[in-house]
């Protein structure tokens, strides 16, 4: 079985809630391996293009507002990236379906999701679902600088990027 790497975010309502360390926990028993993990703030461009595929939904707007945190007041996520054999159907599995009513009792959105009253469902965590997703979300939300495998083709940038800000 080959290595695979998938993208994981603690949307904000695992923030908000305390349920980092649980969470982690729970992903700890993949037996996976941490190769990148940051705290940012989701702007609502990385927002829309990450959920680019939902953009004719109904429930589209209250998403973006959802993982940007405005429906929380809590604009921060964590994001890791979890490396080795199955990695996608691992984190996918102890996830759990993606409507937290349906979902193992078990899992980390059985556990800890629920559905708002306007019908969204909050499910506490992001776990990518393809090998294609991964990637795709893997190089939309991390630079190759901050993963520790060489996952895909990089290039040498400039030593500094766009309006990026360095320590005085
Ligand atoms: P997943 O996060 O399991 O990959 P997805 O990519 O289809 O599922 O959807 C992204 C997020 O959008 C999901 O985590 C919660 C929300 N969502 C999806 N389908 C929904 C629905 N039918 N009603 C409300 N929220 C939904
Ligand atoms: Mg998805």
């Amino acid at each position: 079985m080959k290595n695979e790497a998938t993208l994981v975010i603690i949307k904000p309502d695992g923030l908000k809630k305390s349920l980092t360390g649980n969470i982690l926990s729970r992903l700890s028993e993949t037996k996976l391996k941490i190769i990148g993990a940051k705290v940012i703030q989701v702007n609502q461009d990385l927002a829309r293009a990450h959920y680019h595929h939902l953009k004719e939904q109904p429930f589209f707007l209250e998403l973006i507002k959802y993982i940007s945190g405005e429906l929380h007041g809590e604009n921060r996520v964590m994001a890791l990236i979890y490396w080795g054999t199955n990695a996608i159907g691992k984190v996918r599995e102890i996830a759990g379906a993606t409507n937290p009513e349906e979902a193992d009792p078990v899992s980390i959105r059985g556990a800890y999701g629920r559905i708002l009253t306007t019908g969204l469902f909050e499910n506490v965590i992001h776990a990518s679902s393809s090998d294609d997703e991964a990637e795709r979300e893997i190089k939309l939300w991390f630079d190759p600088e901050e993963i520790v495998v060489d996952l895909y083709p990089a290039r040498e940038g400039e030593m500094t990027k766009g309006n990026k800000r360095c320590w005085k």
